[in-house]
């Protein structure tokens, strides 16, 4: 066999190559038409880890199916026998939902995976593409990881390649490739990428008890939105082929490199037309999820709506009802610092440790890795466990699914049960999307000097009949309490004396100019009130955000692009 040639290219560096709160995420134009654009940033990711970590070392690669992904993944494969990396575990036709590859990762004890998503992010020519990074945890690279990525992307002069060689992506099996200079094979293995995942979760949850909800003499009917992302093939093999739920429960299942036209964002605005269909009251759950399959969004008969910070506090107050926790018992819980403040309550109850982190899943790994984390979730439309490092879409609907059949009850009670034990934390997530930079930097340097003045400190705000004094306001600063990494600037809250909050953040996941997003969280215990909408409860708290921060006047936007 004649061995394949490695070959040193000229590149010249990037000096906008640092990765978001989840990767690098740009426009698809941006991939394809800066020169060695993808290269560098494979050459910077293959570049911290050392030759001999990268000899013999297992690397999973797959992504969501979106436009570029192909390109990509025949390029990694090039780049990495060029980079003495052994063996290469890729999806069939490149499909890799972000929770499998972290259970991948997890079972083969491989040293990463590399993940080309841009989530919940359009996708086609016109949108975006993505290039992850996740290490031998399963979980997204951390920041001294990104951080060295970045760093090497700003000085990269050569990029390796094997430019004669490329692998068939549809057929399951291993082929091997003779290169130079190297005495052992560089082996492709194309899987199934569903098996792993789906054996997975067969030891997480009592699949009787929800096939019975499913398939049995009482069956609920349920329908599924894949958003003609990746979870398509995830979705018909655990519902419909492990399940029993009909066929017709999964739609939008195959995946699309443009997913369709739409974005694949599981939240009320983009996946209306699953709104639309539950809203007929035919189906007794819903759910929807993102490009990659790790957000997740839980509706209940007629299109009752669960916010993500709600269901995370749900899930938690009944992990008796998933086997997993029995055997692996509950460490702590964990939300993200915009997330309601329902988990707490919870936690609060059931004297479990509980932890407030920056936004991004990573910060959750660190949690889980010492043993200190079961169950996290974030606002974000993320939820997830201890099984794997990533939020797990599929997983949440599980979740539910296993209350419903352990409560035997629907989503709306379980719901409104909760509420009542527990109280409400009304929350709304106001999102201004691709609003110009320069002023939505402005308007953040301007709430964050509001907030380092004293005079602030004190202060009544009132708006339509209720009023609110700030008791506290700062830019979040996290000290993770296992490396004692301390991470800055990661939202500017204002917390009042009432315990109701009011943040502000710019999203660390867009590709083209600034997504502010304010986030409102405010507690109501008086049963008369937990069921009001969350719209008109939060309304005053909505006003004093939009006055404090300016947002209409800086901005020229008079209305958010979307709201949860
Ligand atoms: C990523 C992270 C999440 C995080 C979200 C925040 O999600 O994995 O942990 O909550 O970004 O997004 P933003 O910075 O836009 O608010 P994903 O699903 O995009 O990978």
């Amino acid at each position: 066999m004649v061995a394949h040639k490695v070959v040193q290219v000229a590149t010249k560096p990037y000096d906008d190559q640092k990765p978001g709160t989840s990767g690098l995420r740009k426009r698809v134009s941006v991939f394809q038409s800066k020169p060695h654009y993808t290269e560098n940033f494979i050459q910077a990711t293959l570049g911290c880890l050392s030759p001999s970590e990268r000899e013999g070392c297992t690397l999973l690669v797959g992504g969501d199916g979106r436009f570029y992904m192909g390109i990509a993944i025949q390029l990694i494969v090039r780049m990495a026998a060029a980079n003495g990396v052994g063996h290469l575990v890729i999806g069939q036709n490149g499909i890799f939902s972000t929770p499998a590859v972290s259970c991948t990762i997890r079972k083969r004890k491989a040293i990463g995976g590399i993940i080309l998503t841009a989530s919940h992010n359009p996708g086609g020519p016109n949108g975006d593409f993505g290039i992850k990074y996740n290490t031998a945890n399963g979980g997204p690279a951390p920041e001294n990881v990104t951080g060295k990525i970045f760093e090497l992307s700003k000085s990269l002069q050569t990029y390796n390649i094997c430019p004669d060689i490329s692998v068939d992506l549809s057929t399951i099996g291993q082929q091997s490739f003779t290169i130079e200079n190297k005495d052992k094979p560089f082996i492709v293995e194309i899987v199934d990428s569903v098996l792993d995942y789906t054996d997975m979760l067969k030891n997480i949850f009592d699949f009787n008890a929800i096939k019975l909800l499913l398939s049995g003499p009482h069956a609920i009917k349920v329908r599924l939105d894949a958003m003609h992302g990746v979870m398509g093939p995830y979705v018909k093999r655990v519902l419909c082929h492990e399940l029993g739920a009909p066929e017709t429960s999964a739609v939008n299942g195959i995946p699309k490199e443009d997913f369709g036209g739409h974005h694949p964002d599981p939240n009320l605005t983009y996946a209306a037309d699953l709104v639309a269909s539950m809203s007929s009251g035919e189906y007794g759950f819903g759910a929807a999820f993102d490009g990659d399959g790790d957000r997740n969004m839980i509706l209940g008969h007629k299109a009752f709506f669960v916010n993500p910070s709600d269901s995370v506090a749900v899930i938690a107050a009944n992990l008796g009802s998933i086997p997993y926790f029995q055997s692996t018992g509950v460490h702590g819980l964990a939300r993200s610092m915009p997330t309601s403040g329902a988990l707490d309550r919870v936690a609060a109850s059931e004297n479990i440790a509980l932890y407030e982190t920056p936004t991004g899943w990573k910060f959750f790994g660190n949690l889980m890795d010492a043993g200190k984390l079961s169950l996290c979730g974030e606002e974000s439309f993320g939820t997830g466990s201890d099984h794997i490092r990533e939020k797990d879409g599929l997983w949440a609907v599980l979740a539910w699914l296993s209350i419903m059949a352990s409560r035997k009850q629907s989503v709306e009670e379980i719901m409104k049960d909760h509420w009542a034990k527990y109280g409400r934390n009304f929350f709304t997530r106001y999102d201004y999307e691709e609003v110009d930079a320069a002023p939505a930097n402005e308007m953040m340097k301007a709430i964050e000097s509001m907030l380092q003045d004293s005079s602030f400190h004190g202060k009544t705000f009132e708006a339509e009949g209720k009023a609110y004094t700030v008791q506290k306001g700062d830019n979040f600063e996290y000290t993770d309490p296992v490396d004692g990494s301390v991470t800055k600037k990661q939202g500017l809250r204002i917390i009042f004396t009432d315990g109701s909050r009011v943040i502000f953040r710019l999203s660390g996941t867009g590709s083209a100019g600034a997504t502010i997003r304010i986030y409102i969280d405010s507690y109501e215990k008086d049963p008369s009130k937990i069921h009001q909408d969350p719209q008109v409860m939060l309304a005053p708290l909505v006003s004093i955000a939009l006055k404090i921060s300016q947002l209409r006047e800086r901005t020229g936007r008079n209305a958010p692009t979307v709201i949860t």
